[in-house]
């Protein structure tokens, strides 16, 4: 992409209603605009990065086995009226009435959709065990929408739902979802911490949250700091090997974690006080193992290998991907601006020409372009007719790993600058050894 054709509106001031950073950078990244209070329409810039964690997420979701699909964001009422939620959700749930006077909502999550699919399909312990899962928008209508796309009213969220023949194969579910979240959030280049949590109107009593350690974090949480430094990294996983995946859930979860509506003060004394924090986190999952919540009073009953009709055993599974967005700018950025880990970044690379017009530096750069999308990867050329200090100023915010600039002193000795967003450190390079570089740094990611 080059910059005099993208849109890419950056504002130069701090706009007011933003309180944390993440906000802040995000309007002046151009990446989102308010369309009413908790309602942003995506920019170019902040759609990028909201594909690449979609992708992400859905490579982790079939890697773990479970299978896309893609459900409507209107439900109609009476589906809620089977299980008992209608009554129950309260004001978060937009309420919509159609021509025909029919009662609709938009949907804030999708336990009984699923469960009317599985009830219409599903019906032997054959077919089982089954994970379905969607990436769609839902709408909850939050009292207080706030800190731009971490607390939204309409919001992109992955929901997952498995439906197993009993207890332990769910559960075994639900491990397997801790994993995969675990994968997916360091893919992301976050730490997200599953603590133990309160389950609120989804149900069931076997629920953890996924957290990303934050000052503006909304939820208090109570840990061992030893938590920090566990990581999955490469390890191979077989999400079918039960006692495997239950000992990474076992390795995670064992250490004291848990958010202020399960904190244990008590339990809490006994983590020796050197490791012992209190802090802030974002919760950007939840996953959540409820039984037959939600099948017994809609009838998802399956035959089971004695012949017996019996009530399939659930759980959901949320990743809130609009609001990773956020945490992840809250996690990775410094006074001048966002600083994307390599997973997500909207664009692989910067090029920055400093001197546009000039006859050798617009040939190299043209050069440099081509040769990493022949590489597979997508730069952002500023092609600008605009000063150094206003192209790096842009890149510096809006965040992009890494940067090659480009200028007549620098090719005259036939190099180019490599510069890392995070460390601010420059490489002298060739045009070609840059690409090459570049290459190395993205290859498997
Ligand atoms: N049905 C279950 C699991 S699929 C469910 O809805 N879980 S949830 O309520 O915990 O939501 C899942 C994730 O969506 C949360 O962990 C959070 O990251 C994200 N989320 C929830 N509410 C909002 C919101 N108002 N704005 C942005 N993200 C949200």
């Amino acid at each position: 992409m080059r910059l005099t054709r993208y849109f890419l509106p950056l504002l130069k001031e701090n706009p007011a209603e933003a309180q944390i950073v993440s906000h802040r950078f995000m309007l002046r990244a151009g990446m989102i605009k308010q369309q009413a209070a908790g309602i942003y329409s995506w920019l170019p810039l902040g759609w990028r990065v909201l594909r690449r964690i979609e992708q992400i997420v859905h490579e982790e979701q079939q890697r773990a086995g479970h299978i896309p699909l893609l459900m409507p964001t209107l439900q109609p009422a009476d589906l809620w009226r089977e299980s008992g939620r209608y009554d129950d959700y309260g004001q978060e749930m937009l309420r919509i009435r159609d021509r025909q006077d029919r009662e609709m909502l938009y949907g804030p999550t999708n336990e009984e959709m699923i469960t009317d699919i599985f009830r219409a399909h599903v019906s032997s312990y054959k077919d089982l065990p089954l994970t379905l899962y969607h990436i769609q928008w839902k709408f909850r209508d939050e009292m207080r929408p706030r800190f731009g796309v971490m607390r939204g009213r309409e919001f992109l969220m992955k929901d997952g739902y498995n439906f197993d023949i009993d207890r332990d194969a769910a559960l075994h579910a639900y491990n397997r979802h801790m994993v995969s979240y675990l994968r997916t959030y360091e893919r992301m280049g976050l730490t997200a911490i599953p603590m133990r949590a309160a389950s609120g109107p989804i149900g069931g009593d076997n629920t953890h949250e996924f957290l990303v350690l934050a000052q503006t974090g909304e939820s208090e949480v109570f840990y061992d700091d030893r938590v920090t430094q566990l990581k999955l990294g490469a390890r191979e996983i077989d999400y079918d090997d039960r006692t495997q995946v239950a000992k990474v859930c076992e390795e995670f979860t064992t250490l004291y974690a848990r958010t202020d509506e399960t904190h244990d003060p008590a339990l809490f004394e006994q983590v020796p006080e050197a490791h012992r924090r209190v802090g802030r986190g974002i919760e950007v999952g939840q996953i959540f193992y409820f039984g037959t919540k939600y099948s017994e009073p809609m009838g998802a009953l399956v035959t089971n290998a004695e012949g017996q009709r019996v009530p399939v055993h659930m759980g959901s599974h949320g990743i809130g991907v609009s609001r990773l967005v956020g945490a992840i700018i809250e996690a990775s950025h410094d006074e001048k601006g966002i600083v994307w880990p390599e997973g997500v970044t909207p664009f692989h690379a910067a090029i920055v020409n400093l001197r546009q017009g000039d006859a050798a530096s617009d040939a190299a750069c043209e050069t440099i372009y081509a040769g990493l999308r022949a590489r597979g990867l997508d730069p952002l050329y500023d092609d600008r007719d605009a000063r150094a200090g206003e192209k790096f100023a842009a890149m510096d915010l809006i965040g992009l790993p890494w940067r090659i600039t480009v200028g007549p002193r620098g090719l005259a000795a036939g190099k180019v600058e490599l510069t890392s967003r995070r460390s601010g450190e420059t490489e002298e390079l060739s045009p070609e050894a840059a690409i090459d570089r570049l290459a190395q740094i993205y290859a498997g990611r």
